[in-house]
């Protein structure tokens, strides 16, 4: 089996919801040396947005969504040893809180980057789902954080994201931290409309753009070691 083929097989078996056979698959793109990050956005993320389409077609419902959701944890399970493996052991590059927005249940991406940030040298404090922005503010302040990270899924939750850095501005403290937002819902032109400091549609680029924004240019994530990204096939 060409990597592409365990790719193919990995995401069809996600969209089949087959759990036995997402966790063969997702070993056996271990053993073949996809790379936990490849497998992840090339093959796990892409067969969960295609669970989405269906669902927005109403092809399925949300029983499959929350079971779509629970088989990708699985996965993940057996990816994040592999993850903290190959992150670097540096020091301490700057501080992070991260959340999704108030009325937002979905962590799977925030997730996601909060353990590639994490394993790229930074202290990341997880403030969870349905986060109310004063929360951020306040656990911002508390722990002298160089970022506020906020994640929506939801159409209706993304105004949570410009609310908070309304906040901040209205409260003088736009100036001490630098806003970063992201998941599905989340657009480049929304990020600037809302004056956030950055956006990145992927972990892999989020952890390139927070090392820009706190000066520490570094490598991508994955890069250090040469295995995990550009390995072509
Ligand atoms: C799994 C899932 C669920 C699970 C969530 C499980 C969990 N605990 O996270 C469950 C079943 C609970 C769920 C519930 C609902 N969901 Co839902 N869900 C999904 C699904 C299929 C996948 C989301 C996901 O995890 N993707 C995989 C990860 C890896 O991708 P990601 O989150 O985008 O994250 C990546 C990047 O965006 C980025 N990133 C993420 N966060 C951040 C933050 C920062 C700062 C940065 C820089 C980057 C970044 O990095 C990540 C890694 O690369 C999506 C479909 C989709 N295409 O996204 C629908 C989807 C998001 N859900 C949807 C809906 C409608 C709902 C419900 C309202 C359904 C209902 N009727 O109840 C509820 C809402 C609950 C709530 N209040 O939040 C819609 C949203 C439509 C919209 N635009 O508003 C979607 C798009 C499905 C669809 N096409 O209709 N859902």
């Amino acid at each position: 089996m060409t990597k592409q083929d365990i790719r193919e097989s990995l995401r069809n078996a996600m969209v089949a919801l087959d759990e036995e056979a997402v966790t063969k698959d997702t070993n056996r793109a271990l053993e073949g040396g996809l790379g936990p990050l490849d497998t992840i956005e090339q093959a796990l993320a892409p067969g969960l947005s295609i669970i989405g389409e269906k669902f927005e077609n109403e092809e399925i419902f949300l029983p499959e969504l929350m079971k779509a959701a629970e088989i990708f944890q699985s996965a993940m399970a057996i990816l994040q040893p592999k993850i903290q493996e190959l992150g670097v052991k540096n020091q301490k590059k700057g501080t992070i809180v991260i959340g999704t927005v108030k009325g937002d249940l979905h962590y799977i991406g925030k997730n996601i980057v909060k353990i590639l940030l994490e394993t790229s040298g930074y202290e990341v404090h997880d403030l969870g789902v349905d986060v109310d922005l004063f929360k951020f503010i306040e656990a911002a302040d508390h722990c002298h954080a160089d970022i506020i990270a906020l994640s929506a899924l939801l159409t209706s939750t993304l105004i949570g994201q410009k609310d908070l850095i309304e906040a901040l501005t209205g409260m003088g403290k736009k100036e001490r931290y630098k806003v970063i937002v992201g998941g599905g819902a989340v657009t480049s032109e929304w990020a600037d409309e809302i004056g956030a400091d950055g956006y990145a549609e992927t972990g892999y680029q989020a952890v390139a753009l927070v090392n820009r924004l706190v000066g520490k240019p570094g490598e991508a994530w994955g890069n250090h070691d040469g295995k995990e990204r550009g390995d072509g096939d």
